[in-house]
C-alpha cells in the first residue's frame, strides 16, 4: 500500500498570492490542492505546514473520507475559513492522486458527466454606465452567456467590483485600503445601471449582480423588488451571509433570485438557508468549504430543496480550484453557474493545464486527476507579497461590510 511521503506548502505570487499544497506518495504520485485565503494566506500555510503535514505523513492517500473526518473532528475547534481551507487543500490533493492512480479524470470518480460543458459567468464593470455597457458588449462578443454587471457609485472612492487593470484584484495594498460607502448613493444608481444593461442588450443572456454584503435586510428587500422586472439571474450576497434570518425577510418581499455562500465554509453554515429555501444558489467553493468531499455534501443537500450551485470563482481562487470546481460542476445534477474571472499570464505559467474555456463554457481536462501541474521553477520567480483586502467605512467614518 502506498503512503503519503511528502507534504509541501508552496507559496507564490504571479500577480497575486497563491498557496498550494502538494502531496507526494511513496509511489511518487503527486496531488495538488489550493489553500489560498485572500488577505490571510499565511494563516492557512502555517495551519497546513505546522499542524496538518505531520499528521498526514504515513497515511494511506486512498482514504480520502477518513482523512477528511480525521482532520475535521481531530481539530476539536471546528469550521471557519482557515480550518476549512486547509482541509480543502488536503482533500483536493487526495482526489487528484486518486484520479491519477485510477487513470481517470476526477469527474469520472464523481459519477461522470451530467452535462457537456460548465456555464460560466464573467465580470463586466465600468467607472460609469457607458463604460459598463462597453464592457458587457465586449464579453458578449467573446461569447459569454452570463455576465455580472457592476459600476462605480458616483462620489464614492473604490466601488466594489470595478476593474482597474486586466483583472479585478481587490487585494492590492500593503495595508487595507479604506473605501467610503453610502447605501443611499448605491441604491440611487445600481438599479438604474442594471436597467440600462437590459435596455441595451435585452434579455437573451443571464445578468447577475453582486451586492457584496452591503445592505440591511429591508434595504436588500427594496433592492430586490426594484430590479424584479430586470429578471436578474441572481442578486448575490444582498446582506452579510452570517445573518441567515435576513434572507427570510428578503424572501417575503421579492422574487429576485438570491445567491450567497462564498464566505461560508461548511454545510452547517448553509443548512437553514437551503432547507428553508431562503436562497436559490449556494456559492460555497471547493477551496474554502472543505474540498470536493464536503462540497458534494452541500450540493447534494441543496439538490433536495431545488437550490442550485453557483460557486465563487474569483481571481483569488487558484487554477487548481478552477480545475477541481469544473470536475464537480460537470457532474452534479443541480449545477447552476460557475464564476470565472481568469488569471494573469504568469499564473498560467505556474499552473498549467487549466480547463478549456470556449463559448462561455468551461470543459474539464480528461487527464487523470485534476489535470493541473505546478511549475516550481516559474513559481520561485514570484515571492510572496503580502496584500490586504479593502475595508469599507460609512460616510460618518464607522465600519461597514466591504
Ligand atoms: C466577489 C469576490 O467574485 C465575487 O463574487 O465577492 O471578488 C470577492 O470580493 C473576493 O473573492 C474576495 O477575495
Ligand atoms: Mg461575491
Amino acid at each position: 500500500m502506498a503512503t503519503i511521503e511528502r507534504v509541501e506548502v508552496l507559496v507564490t505570487s504571479p500577480g497575486r498570492n497563491f498557496v498550494t499544497l502538494r502531496i507526494t506518495t511513496s509511489d511518487g504520485v503527486t496531488g495538488l490542492g489550493d489553500a489560498t485565503l485572500n488577505g490571510r494566506e499565511l494563516a492557512v500555510a502555517s495551519y497546513l505546514e505546522d499542524h496538518l503535514a505531520p499528521l498526514l505523513i504515513g497515511r494511506d492517500p486512498a482514504r480520502i473520507e477518513d482523512t477528511w473526518q480525521y482532520l475535521y473532528k481531530g481539530a476539536y475547534w471546528r469550521r471557519g475559513p482557515v480550518t476549512m481551507t486547509a482541509i480543502a487543500a488536503v482533500d483536493v490533493a487526495l482526489w487528484d492522486i486518486k484520479g491519477k492512480v485510477a487513470g481517470l479524470p476526477v469527474y469520472q470518480l464523481l459519477g461522470g458527466r451530467s452535462r457537456d460543458g460548465v456555464l460560466v459567468y464573467c465580470h463586466a464593470s465600468g467607472t460609469d454606465v457607458e463604460a459598463l455597457l462597453d464592457d458587457v458588449a465586449r464579453y458578449q462578443e467573446q461569447g459569454f452567456h452570463a455576465i455580472r454587471a457592476q459600476a462605480a457609485v458616483p462620489g464614492l472612492s473604490g466601488s466594489y467590483g470595478v476593474r482597474k487593470g486586466q483583472l479585478y484584484e481587490p487585494a492590492a495594498t500593503n495595508l487595507p485600503d479604506e473605501q467610503a460607502w453610502s447605501t443611499e448613493a448605491y441604491l440611487d444608481v445600481a438599479p438604474g445601471y442594471l436597467a440600462k444593461v437590459r435596455e441595451r442588450f435585452g434579455f437573451g443572456f443571464h445578468l447577475l449582480h453582486d451586492v457584496h454584503h452591503r445592505l440591511t435586510p429591508i434595504e436588500a428587500a427594496r433592492f430586490g423588488k426594484s430590479v424584479e422586472e430586470l429578471r436578474l439571474f441572481w442578486m448575490e450576497d444582498p446582506t452579510p451571509a452570517e445573518n441567515q434570518e435576513a434572507f427570510r425577510l428578503i424572501r417575503q418581499h421579492t422574487t429576485t433570485p438570491i445567491a450567497t455562500g462564498e464566505v461560508l465554509n461548511s454545510i452547517w453554515d448553509v443548512q437553514g438557508l437551503i432547507t428553508e429555501q431562503l436562497i436559490d444558489y449556494v456559492r460555497t467553493t471547493v477551496v474554502h468549504a472543505g474540498g470536493i468531499t464536503h462540497l458534494r455534501r452541500i450540493f447534494d443537500l441543496a439538490a433536495l430543496y431545488g437550490v442550485r450551485t453557483g460557486s465563487h470563482g474569483a481571481t483569488d481562487l487558484s487554477p487548481v480550484t478552477v480545475a477541481a470546481a469544473v470536475h464537480v460542476d460537470i457532474s452534479v445534477p443541480n449545477f447552476g453557474v460557475q464564476e470565472h474571472m481568469g488569471h494573469t499570464a504568469e499564473t498560467y505559467e505556474v499552473f498549467r493545464g487549466t480547463p478549456r474555456l470556449a463559448n462561455g463554457m468551461l470543459y474539464p481536462s480528461d487527464e487523470p486527476g485534476l489535470g493541473i501541474t505546478y511549475d516550481d521553477e516559474v513559481a520561485a520567480r514570484f515571492p510572496y507579497d503580502a496584500k490586504y483586502l479593502p475595508v469599507a467605512r460609512r460616510l460618518d467614518g464607522s465600519m461597514h461590510d466591504w
